[in-house]
């Protein structure tokens, strides 16, 4: 192949990327293209791919566990100073979803995580729940489906409350991952 060919080969493979962009930002510009994909396991360390992981607080973040999904936990006991939760939590966002799989362990250490929703469009939010993370042996993979009241893209606060069953011995909260349903 002489090099001319080469070139035109080139410019032939650098138009059909600029194509693809192209429709790729056409079909981002549509309400369907920006969906989260439903039944793909969300890693709580923010590499998968569809949805990223926000943390605000103080955080420890492993990749010890291997019994947890992909080996990863996050947990914290800091409390957020508003009591609606957003300062200190992790969060992620959801759009055209209508729950989630909350994963996370519980053990002999963990307190009550409350979890709040605000909707991106209107500003509305709403406490969608607390979880109780307790039990008297660790349990990896625990998982609680929460039901997400808005299909527009909504954000996902998930804090420490600082509360706890009276039997555990602290009031940490962890996430191992999320599953967009
Ligand atoms: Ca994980």
């Amino acid at each position: 192949m002489s090099s001319r060919s080469v070139k035109t080969g080139q410019v032939l493979v650098k138009s059909l990327m600029a194509a693809l962009a192209l429709g790729t930002l056409g079909m981002g510009a549509t309400a369907e293209a920006a969906c989260t994909p439903a039944g793909t396991i969300q890693d709580n360390t923010g590499y998968s791919p569809d949805v990223d992981f926000t943390y605000t607080g103080a955080w420890t973040h492993s990749s010890s566990f291997p019994n947890a999904l992909y080996g990863t936990l996050s947990w914290t006991k800091d409390v957020p100073n508003h009591w609606y939760g957003m300062d200190k939590a992790v969060s992620f966002s959801l759009e055209c979803r209508t729950a989630f799989d909350y994963f996370y362990s519980a053990a002999y250490n963990r307190g009550h995580a409350t979890i709040v929703a605000v909707n991106n469009v209107t500003g509305e939010w709403r406490q969608l729940g607390s979880v109780d993370q307790y039990s008297p042996t660790i349990e990896y993979g625990k998982s609680v489906r929460i039901s997400v009241p808005w299909t527009q893209r909504t954000t996902i606060y998930i804090s420490a409350n600082g509360t706890k069953h009276p039997a555990s011995i602290d009031t940490y909260i962890d996430i191992d991952a999320i599953v967009p349903r």
